[in-house]
């Protein structure tokens, strides 16, 4: 799954492709690295982004997948639901919801959904996020929405246990090594850690001469590289998790990511 962030504030590309005609020549060169499905998104999730309005949000979304539908195929990133009906209506094919909310919207569409797990919101999820067990928790709200969304008649389910978004690096590294949990759940699991602030961190500590996962405890202190910097510990945790039984990675870098796909695969 290739990402198209048609925003001026994505944490990895802000304002790379805000143009439409940016954005969609954007997807076809991700298209010919070999994604499968391009993920459009017109609002900014990364933690303290601000909301967008719903308008201003389908004017980002709908011109670019009006343009791209039938050549490959569609998902919108969005928690609303008015941009979600305008999307499919210009062609898309799956709603990719950050917020786990929208299942009765695709259950009424006929699409495909992504849950994926949040813990609070954006602007505030990064403020000393909590957990009693973190892999416990996610795998319980994933399968509870899986579950709801089954029973509205959803018929394409995908979970995704949703690295960064209010959890620390050590929730997100207890999240990867457990992932076979999360697959277990028995849904499809797709998984985003293309280009994720722990991975910046893992990269400095590396970088700092911190070899030793012990010495990995205070990660969340360290300056990460640059998000176009995280090439490295993007494709090693992909690897992990397409290893591990995930079924779908999305990623910035698709090149990248579909030859390491290939040479596992092999
Ligand atoms: N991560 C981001 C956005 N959408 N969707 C799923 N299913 N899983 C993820 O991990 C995920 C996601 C954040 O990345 P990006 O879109 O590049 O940044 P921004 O939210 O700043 O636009």
């Amino acid at each position: 799954m290739g990402v198209v962030n048609v925003t001026p504030d994505s944490f990895s590309d802000g304002g790379q492709w805000f143009e439409p005609d940016a954005a969609i020549s954007h997807a076809r060169r991700l298209v010919a690295d070999g994604a499968a499905v391009i993920d459009v998104g017109g609002e900014s999730t990364r933690p303290g982004a601000a909301p967008v309005p719903e308008d201003e949000e389908i004017r980002r979304v709908v011109p670019v997948v009006e343009a791209l539908a039938g050549q490959v195929r569609i998902s919108v990133d969005t928690r609303k639901e008015n941009v979600a009906r305008a999307a499919v209506r210009a062609g898309a094919t799956l709603v990719n919801d950050v917020s786990a909310s929208l299942w009765a919207v695709a259950a009424d569409l006929g699409v495909g959904w992504v849950a994926m797990h949040m813990k609070g919101e954006p602007r505030t999820m990064q403020t000393a996020p909590r957990y009693r067990n973190v892999v416990d928790e996610v795998a319980a709200y994933l399968e509870a929405h899986a579950e709801a969304a089954s029973v509205a008649g959803v018929a394409e389910i995908w979970v995704d246990p949703g690295f960064g978004f209010g959890k620390n690096a050590e929730h997100n590294l207890s999240l990867l090594h457990h992932l076979d949990r999360i697959v277990a759940l028995g849904w499809p699991v797709v998984v985003g850690l293309s280009r994720k602030t722990t991975l910046g961190r893992l990269l400095a500590a590396s970088d700092a001469g911190r070899r030793s996962p012990s010495e990995t405890s205070s990660l969340d202190d360290l300056e990460p590289t640059p998000p176009d910097d995280r090439l490295e510990g993007s494709i090693a945790t992909q690897v992990w998790a397409m290893q591990r039984g995930a079924a779908m990675i999305r990623a910035h870098d698709v090149r990248a990511a579909v030859q390491a796909a290939q040479v596992v695969a092999a």
